[in-house]
């Protein structure tokens, strides 16, 4: 029987997280299922953002599914205890390097995105992030200067492997939709962009069937508003790609609408809404559970091989959009719980 990880997390991860878990129980997959706390729940718990017993369960996993980190209350606690380290931590433990970001408007939201209607319609897109590199990784600290002031520094670096195998995710995922490939990168201005280009080019000679273009993450991300329609997949660093799938999700309706797949090519992975933890709303059953029983359905066809049942999900959250349901990111009123009851009426 697969073994799923449930990792609520923290603010409106457990909401979100309960839903995803309602629309897995009523497809009856014969899943099994262990829930463990991590980020600010699990330092409140056990003292630490990623404890020992959840790395355990999520070593034994099949797939683990996340909901979100982040708590205010931890702000001031060392980096190491913060809650966001659990995500870093587990992504970095499990070797979870290619983040899958797809980013569509779905039917009957063009007036919930941030573009005129005609423009967000065609929003269908991937965005492959890289995760264990980057800024988010390379040494950082605090120094003090020679004339006494102080200075922050994270350093930025990837290697040619790092950049050669999420390159290499990129294309295969190219091949399978429209054949194109976009790279962003800053290449005119950072060391490790440059790397990235040339690794990224060397590695096109693989796929000789995919068309490879290259951009500048500031004219990718005005390229994003301008004309969405133009990309289809897009390769790109931890950061940018951070950035870049936030801005992307305000195009396609919501943040609140995409899903997540961290993978590395075993078959195991963690699947997230890309949202934070929302501590403004957590708990008053505003958020929207949409992108992570859509990171459910990545889960069934990405770790299990269970495409009919991913299907089947993709098309319920589709049915209850098109039916009107909405909360209020997205300009209605339903909460969280009759939101995943819309999702579950389409289901049946
Ligand atoms: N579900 C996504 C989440 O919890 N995001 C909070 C966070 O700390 N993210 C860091 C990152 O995605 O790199």
């Amino acid at each position: 029987m697969p073994l799923i990880a449930i990792l609520p997390g923290d603010g409106i991860g457990p909401e979100v997280t309960a839903e995803a878990r309602r629309v897995l129980d009523a497809l009856d997959l014969g899943l099994d299922y262990e829930e463990a706390p991590v980020g600010g729940a699990a330092y409140f718990s056990d003292g630490h953002p990623l404890p020992a017993r959840t790395l355990e369960v999520a070593k034994r996993a099949d797939a683990l599914l996340f909901g979100a980190v982040g708590d205010p209350r931890c702000d001031n606690l060392e980096r190491h205890l913060r809650p966001e380290q659990a995500i870093l931590g587990l992504r970095k433990e499990l070797e979870l390097f290619a983040n899958l970001r797809p980013a569509r408007l779905f039917p009957g939201l063009e007036d919930a995105s941030a573009l005129k209607p005609e423009v967000a319609g065609a929003i269908d897109m991937v965005i492959i992030r890289e995760l264990n590199g980057d800024v988010y990784f390379g040494e950082k600290g605090m120094r003090t200067t020679a004339s006494g002031r102080r200075e922050g520094y994270d350093i930025m670096s990837y290697n040619e492997d790092e950049v050669a195998r999420i390159a290499r995710v990129g294309f295969e995922t190219a091949r399978v939709r429209n054949k194109k490939l976009c790279s962003v990168d800053k290449a005119n201005v950072l060391e490790t962009s440059q790397l990235w280009r040339d690794v990224v080019i060397e590695v096109s000679a693989e796929f000789p069937d995919i068309e490879l273009t290259h951009m500048y993450v500031d004219n990718a991300a005005m390229q994003l508003v301008r004309n969405p329609g133009q990309f289809d997949v897009i390769v790109t660093g931890n950061l940018f790609g951070d950035i870049l799938s936030d801005q992307a999700s305000m195009c396609a309706g919501s943040i609140g609408m995409l899903p997540s797949a961290a993978l590395n090519g075993s078959g195991k992975g963690l699947y997230e809404p890309i949202h934070g933890s929302a501590p403004d709303i957590a708990g008053q059953g505003k958020a929207n559970p949409c992108a992570t029983i859509l990171s459910a359905a990545m889960l069934l066809r990405y770790s299990l091989g269970m495409d009919a049942a991913a299907d089947r999900i993709e098309a319920a959250v589709t049915a209850a959009l098109v039916s009107g349901a909405r909360t209020p990111d997205l300009g209605g009123s339903l909460t969280t719980r009759e939101m995943g009851d819309a999702v579950l009426k389409a289901l049946a």
